[in-house]
């Protein structure tokens, strides 16, 4: 047995980057200390503010929900709505709705299901059959992000949480880096600042490892959708957390630097691609850079592959 580097309890993780070997207790303490860091300094809700969180009733999003319900709901007077977005992907959408109305009912808050089917007229499964060449993912990140804001604005909330993690953050920094847009660098949340029509995000476990989200699910006994979209293999998005993985692998910390790098590069990025304009879409309101929002553009290629 390995004991706590605090205390003389069993030891449950060893944290590679710190060199510290956590119990369970002292895991938690660290865990939770670094998500109410983060939902303060960058989300700056007062008493009394709305916040809505997407779910996907994965580990990641489930845990965020778990954590900003025990540590900013009652004690910090925060209110939360939940809310999932129903791609319309069979065999794997319908369990992920289920984990999260359970969470949602132990916890009593209350949950909007959004569906694309009901907002754009498709499901992502249909999208595959009507347009093969394109990567699902495609269709299902522009319509995800216009659903989850639309409703987020119907709910009236001042910010909308994600659950990604540090994986995720770190490898959208490598990926748009790699990619050379600079641009959508510039935009990465959490956002500070607001433009009207879009609601801020608020990212809690953006400096969380996945494997630690994943312990805690453990520890914590929280139940979750433990599958993969079957989609996720054609994500281009996939090879640079591989590619993340294998970096912290060879040298832990790599995950952590890049953020930092990031956030002291952020001001000059954003001093160089202010935010632009947005128009309100013609057709739906949303807010996009044309005239007719990008959710609205794939819309009517859809209707004319259909
Ligand atoms: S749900 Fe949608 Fe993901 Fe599936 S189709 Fe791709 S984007 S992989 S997070
Ligand atoms: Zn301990
Ligand atoms: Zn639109």
């Amino acid at each position: 047995m390995i004991p706590c580097s605090k205390c003389q309890a069993p030891a449950v993780i060893f944290v590679r980057y710190s060199g510290q070997h956590l119990c369970h207790s002292h895991f938690k303490v660290f865990f939770e200390r670094r998500v109410a860091k983060e939902v303060r300094s960058t989300g700056k809700m007062k008493r009394g503010a709305k916040l809505a969180l997407a779910v996907s009733g994965g580990k990641d999003s489930v845990v965020m929900l778990r954590m900003l319900h025990n540590l900013f709901h009652e004690k910090a007077g925060i209110d939360l709505h939940v809310i999932i977005a129903n791609e319309g992907i069979r065999g794997y959408r319908e369990e992920g709705i289920e984990v999260t109305r359970r969470e949602c009912d132990d916890l009593g808050l209350p949950l909007e299901v959004t569906n694309f089917k009901d907002m754009f007229g498709y499901t992502i499964d249909e999208t595959t059959e009507l347009d093969p060449e394109t990567i699902p993912c495609t269709y299902c990140g522009v319509f995800r992000r216009s659903a989850l804001n639309r409703t987020a604005k119907d709910i009236g909330a001042d910010k909308l949480g994600f659950g990604h993690n540090l994986n995720d953050t770190a490898g959208s920094i490598l990926m748009n880096i790699c990619r050379g847009d600079v641009k959508r660098l510039a935009r990465l949340g959490p956002h500070e600042r607001k433009q009207p029509g879009l609601v801020p995000r608020l990212i809690p476990l953006r400096m969380i490892p996945e494997e630690e989200t994943a312990l805690y699910t453990i520890l914590e006994n929280i139940k979750i959708l433990d599958k993969e979209c079957p989609y996720a293999y054609r994500a281009q998005r996939g090879q640079f957390v591989k590619l993340m993985a294998a970096l912290e692998d060879s040298t832990p910390g790599t995950r952590h630097s890049i953020i930092s790098s990031y956030e002291s590069l952020k001001k000059t990025l954003l001093d160089n691609f202010p935010a632009i304009e947005l128009h309100h879409c013609d057709n739906c309101g949303e807010p996009g850079i044309k005239k007719i929002c990008k959710a609205c553009e794939l819309v009517e290629k859809l209707d004319r592959l259909n």
